[in-house]
């Protein structure tokens, strides 16, 4: 056997056995020109960005520094939900909500895939840590990749380069796990082919190995797919982890609410993607006194503390973000986190000041290059900026971030919140009995599908905690898990559990609630309930509050219209019952017992 001469390959910062012999396996498979270890310095970021500028994947904005306009293939731009699999050894345990294909059998369609697919290309090895870094227990991982974009948003997303690689090798010498994560465009360069600015593959495979905690990703440069440390790492297979090792790892943003008297309270919330995560966790509330700081928008890892309390860590740095609806009245905060720099727009509109729109943001200009790269005017049929189009910036440059949130003790849950974009049927907020009711809530929990993932968009799908596409196993033993969690503490220390709903709408389709700061009264109830000071109904689905118990100070909506997003019609309701059978036939023998006696006190409480 004759060892294969590929520059860099040689040039490992480290001596963990395990990374040396994959990278060297992974490069005699891809066969890339080079081999690229990245180190995270802020040359090599320059270097990388340039390159990308020079491959015209980037354009530098000339209004916002160090910052990037970046349009995808058209036929890029979303999470593949169908081209995502849990190739778990047996099939019963990625579950009917999970698409499967035998370990065995994926491996060896992708690796016929990877074969030569980084010809003529830079393969890029990114040591990466999801979590702080001063964690005794670091969460490792190596994403290799051929798509330097992915080196510059990862950099933005976790804490990656030298600073992570350090961790790999513990000072007693011994070597620490670390998640393998191989991405590739798979598109490979003939000799004198040129290459396009963003390369892609019609095939696509984003697949998940549980029981060896690996992750092969194939065909797409967006996100979702191809940054592997976010849903790839920190959702689907972390959940596997979380299942095994009693914790949970959750689709949920991570705030910190400061009451007036300076009391801090911090809560966890789950909406599926594109329903508002990230404009809940920068919030500026609207109710005088109190304030919001964010520990994270996307993902959440929770365990329990000595002290018995649910404690919440963001495993990323980074906000990967929706654009459209973005504006300086929305969510200022992310605004002024974006208007620092550091950032990659992907998909938005590029302006002719050099500076980046979307739908939604004031100063609506009167041309643009659209995200697909054409001309744009106020009169385009087509919206210049995509539906799923995203900024990428790093969380350090947010104004309101928590002081905490690099400690990775992690922060105490007082609230978790399940959410959806529901027209009708749910209301604004609606309190769960006790923690089987509020896992019940969570299971059952449904929302229109967004333009985060690829399909058709608005259709009412139910997607429980949120984690439908991100589930790493079976959805009934994910739903045991979530009881058993619960039974395992003491039910004082458990965060309360709420269903919220800010999309609501009246018989005109307008919203019925105005959202984003307002939704600081809703937080301001829920922690008076808390405190056991706030009143509210006993309805069939929940303790639901009627519009006098929340502060409506200073609103400008009708008072009929906060009552209608208040509402609970148990005809409604009624109907949601079949819907939600169904979902559990379709989950089967594995709906914990619990989650049905639910929905047969649900059922009677309904009448
Ligand atoms: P992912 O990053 O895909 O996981 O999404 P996310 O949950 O972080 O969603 P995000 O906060 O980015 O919101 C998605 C869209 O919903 C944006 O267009 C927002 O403007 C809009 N949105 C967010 N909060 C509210 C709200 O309270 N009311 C209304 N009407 N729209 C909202
Ligand atoms: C989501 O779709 O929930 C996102 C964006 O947060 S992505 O990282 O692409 O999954
Ligand atoms: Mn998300």
């Amino acid at each position: 056997m004759t060892a294969v001469a590929i520059p860099g390959l040689d040039k490992a910062p480290t001596t963990h056995s395990g990374v040396l012999s994959w990278v060297r396996e992974v490069a005699e498979l891809t066969t890339p020109d080079r081999v690229v270890w990245v180190d995270g310095s802020d040359e090599e970021a320059e270097r990388i960005n340039a390159e990308l500028v020079e491959a015209g994947t980037f354009v530098p904005l000339k209004a916002k520094p160090n910052s990037y306009w970046a349009a995808s293939d058209p036929s890029d731009v979303a999470r593949v939900e169908e081209r995502t699999f849990i190739c778990s050894e047996r099939e019963e345990d990625a579950g009917p909500t999970n698409n499967w294909v035998h370990p065995d059998e994926m491996k060896a369609t992708m690796t016929e895939l990877y074969r030569g697919c980084m010809r003529g290309r830079t393969m890029y090895v990114i040591p990466f840590c999801m979590g702080p870094l001063g964690d005794d227990n670091p969460k490792l991982g190596i994403e290799i990749t051929d798509f330097a974009y992915v080196v510059a948003s990862m950099r933005v997303m976790t804490r990656m380069g030298k600073a992570a690689l350090d961790k790999f090798v513990k000072p007693d010498g011994t070597e620490r796990e670390f998640v393998p994560a191989l991405h590739s465009v798979g598109a490979p360069l003939e000799p004198g082919q040129e290459d396009v600015p963003w390369p892609c593959n019609d095939t696509k495979y984003i697949s998940h190995f549980p029981e060896s905690r690996t992750i092969w990703s194939y065909g797409s440069g967006y996100g979702g797919n191809s940054l592997l440390g976010k849903k790839c790492y920190s959702l689907r297979i972390a959940s596997v982890m979380a299942r095994d090792e009693g914790w949970l790892a959750e689709h949920m943003l991570v705030l910190k609410l400061i009451s007036p008297e300076n009391k801090a309270y911090y809560v966890a919330a789950a909406f599926p993607s594109a329903c508002g995560k990230t404009n809940l966790a920068m919030l500026q509330p609207t109710i005088p006194g109190w304030r919001v700081e964010t520990l994270g928008d996307d993902i959440a890892w929770m365990r329990f503390g000595e002290d018995g309390r649910l404690y919440a860590v963001n495993p990323e740095a980074g906000f990967f973000g929706v654009a459209p609806g973005t504006n300086w009245k929305t969510n200022p905060t992310a605004m002024r986190t974006i208007e620092q720099g550091n950032s990659v727009f992907t998909n938005v509109a590029l302006t002719d000041d050099g500076d980046v729109w979307w739908e939604g943001m004031e100063n609506q200009p009167r041309h643009a290059t659209s995200w697909k790269k054409q001309d744009w005017t106020p009169d385009s049929d087509e919206p210049a900026a995509h539906p799923n189009s995203r900024y990428c910036t790093p969380m350090s440059q947010c104004p309101i971030l928590a002081p905490e949130w690099d400690d990775p003790k992690g922060v105490p849950i007082s609230a978790i919140l399940f959410g959806g974009r529901r027209a009708n049927t749910v209301p604004l907020v609606n309190e769960a009995r006790d923690w089987q009711h509020g896992v019940f809530m969570g299971a059952t929990m449904s929302s229109e599908k967004t333009a985060a993932a690829a399909g058709k968009v608005g259709e009412v799908r139910r997607d429980p905690m949120a984690m439908l596409p991100f589930l790493g196993y079976h959805a009934g033993d994910y739903f045991a898990h979530w009881l058993e969690v619960g039974k395992n503490a003491e039910a004082s220390k458990l965060p309360r559990i709420y269903y919220v709903n800010w999309f609501r709408r009246g018989d005109d389709k307008r919203f019925l609630w105005p959202g984003f700061g307002e939704n600081s009264r809703v937080l301001k109830w829920i922690v008076e309930r808390i405190e056991g000071k706030a009143p509210a109904r006993e309805t069939p689905i929940g303790y639901v509050p009627s519009a006098e118990d929340l502060d409506t100070e200073g609103l400008t909506e009708p008072l009929a219209d906060i009552q209608a997003a208040l509402d609970v019609n148990p005809e409604e309701w009624r109907q949601e019952i079949p819907m939600i059978e169904e979902w559990f036939d379709k989950i089967g023998d594995k709906v914990p017992s619990g989650l049905r006696d639910e929905l047969s006190a649900l059922q009677q409480r309904l009448g």
